[in-house]
């Protein structure tokens, strides 16, 4: 089936009594929002946290919401906002629902943009049918999620969560520019974060839906995924400062090579996960070299090593193995190696009444799912701290992401909008129609 015929046919089978998602809508502009950013050559999708990509992704979004007739505000972080109307917004506790709009360099179209659509999906269907219900509905777009650009991962999401301790003064990019002015080109203001916090008691529930980004729910014929827990995630920012010279009379003995000690860095943190199994997932992604010319000795090197595992305990021994390893390797290299930055988020799990309404939406649409944990971070792990949070996957075809092959089929991103609802209305205590 075409999407659009898909589409077409979860909207005709919908009742008039429940609000019900509009899988064309949701599917355009999954579609219109997936070229901004894209390279033509590769179909990577680059629109790094506070870049002019995400501002162009940003502005998209904004304009569907206001056009659809909906409330939109940006908070002092630049996390877009998104409700049936400004008079409602404070009435009752929020049903919170979203994702993230940034992505890492040539990633995928869905990551985090399908939950924001979703839940604009859901809110604008919502106010169509009327609103009312217990929770108010509320999308949001958390900014800088990924920390491609700004290595604050879950910048936004951390703002609103009042995380505010775990932010930088002055958050620098990987180069060390300053976020202040492209935050403020987002509409956001590094001087009044705090007045973008939310309170416990605003929140009743935070719902997130996203690709899974994993084999497991295609391997098992799941069309959902109900998320038991979250990755933890520790990532290090790492600096090692050695000696320039010349490469071809700078004698070996005495180098002080900061590529070289970043190499048995990288390889340390590997072995770290590989070999001692200390976490689950040991990876460095990123390295910036300077002054990175073929013909001379690497004066630094700047790195960010990622440790994920659901168990903080291990997290936690991880850490402490791979900064045991930094002081060893900057003994043998004669270089001087630092921990300049850490972003560090506990494993969380989800909430479990939460995860039966999920369940019971999936009995009440007859569909296959499967209840797993999520090897990726998302907002949710943050959000946490401030509500009760769970998360809706949908298959990732080839189980593969932040790769331009990333994609889900369109009648699965249909139906993961569908849970998100249905979900999001149990959640506020109203009908959700029919079986299907
Ligand atoms: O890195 C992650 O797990 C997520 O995609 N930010
Ligand atoms: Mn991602
Ligand atoms: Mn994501």
């Amino acid at each position: 089936m075409s999407s659009q015929s898909v589409a077409q046919a979860w909207t005709t089978s919908s009742t008039a009594t429940a609000p019900a998602v509009d899988g064309g809508r949701l599917l355009r502009r999954i579609e219109e929002l997936g070229r901004i950013g894209r390279d033509p050559v590769t179909g990577g999708i680059t629109r790094e946290g506070f870049s002019a990509a995400d501002r162009e992704a940003r502005a998209y979004v904004m304009a569907e919401a206001r056009a659809a007739g909906l409330c939109v505000a940006v908070d002092a972080a630049g996390n877009i906002i998104i409700r049936g109307s400004a008079a409602a917004a404070g009435e009752r506790p929020v049903v919170l629902m979203g994702s993230h709009l940034d992505t890492v360099v040539n990633g995928g179209r869905l990551d985090g943009a399908y939950g924001v659509i979703a839940a604009l999906e859901v809110v604008q269907a919502w106010a169509e049918s009327g609103g009312g219900g217990g929770l108010e509905p509320v999308a949001v777009a958390f900014t800088n999620e990924e920390g491609a650009l700004f290595p604050q991962p879950f910048f936004g999401s951390m703002v609103l969560a009042g995380r505010l301790a775990g932010l930088p003064r002055e958050p620098l990019d990987h180069q060390g520019g300053p976020l202040r002015g492209p935050l403020a080109l987002a509409g956001g203001d590094l001087d009044a974060l705090g007045s973008a916090a939310w309170s416990s008691d605003a929140v009743a529930a935070y719902l997130e839906v996203h690709v899974e980004q994993g084999p497991v729910l295609e391997r098992a014929g799941s069309r959902i995924g109900v998320v038991d827990g979250i990755t933890g995630r520790d990532v290090l920012t790492v600096e090692i400062r050695g000696t320039a010279g010349h490469a071809g009379t700078t004698p070996m003995a005495g180098r002080a090579d900061a590529l070289a000690a970043a190499s048995r860095v990288v390889l340390a943190a590997e072995r770290i996960a590989a070999e001692r199994g200390l976490c689950r997932v040991a990876t460095v992604g990123r390295l910036h070299i300077s002054p990175n010319s073929p013909n001379t000795v690497a004066e630094a090197v700047r790195l960010t090593a990622d440790l994920r595992d659901t168990d903080a305990a291990r997290m936690r021994n991880a850490e402490a193995a791979l900064r045991d390893a930094l002081a060893d390797i900057a003994r043998q290299t004669g270089t001087d190696i630092e921990v300049v930055g850490r972003v560090y988020s506990d494993p969380v799990a989800t909430s479990a009444d939460l995860r039966a309404l999920i369940e019971e939406t999936a009995l009440e649409l007859g569909v296959p799912y499967a209840v797993l944990p999520s090897g990726a971070g998302h907002d949710a792990l943050v959000v946490a701290d401030l509500a009760p949070v769970a998360m809706i996957f949908v298959p990732s075809i080839g189980g593969v992401s932040h790769v331009p092959e990333e994609d889900t089929a369109p009648d699965d991103l249909v139906l993961g909008a569908e849970v998100l609802l249905r979900t999001a209305l149990r959640a506020s205590g109203l009908p959700t129609g029919p079986r299907r």
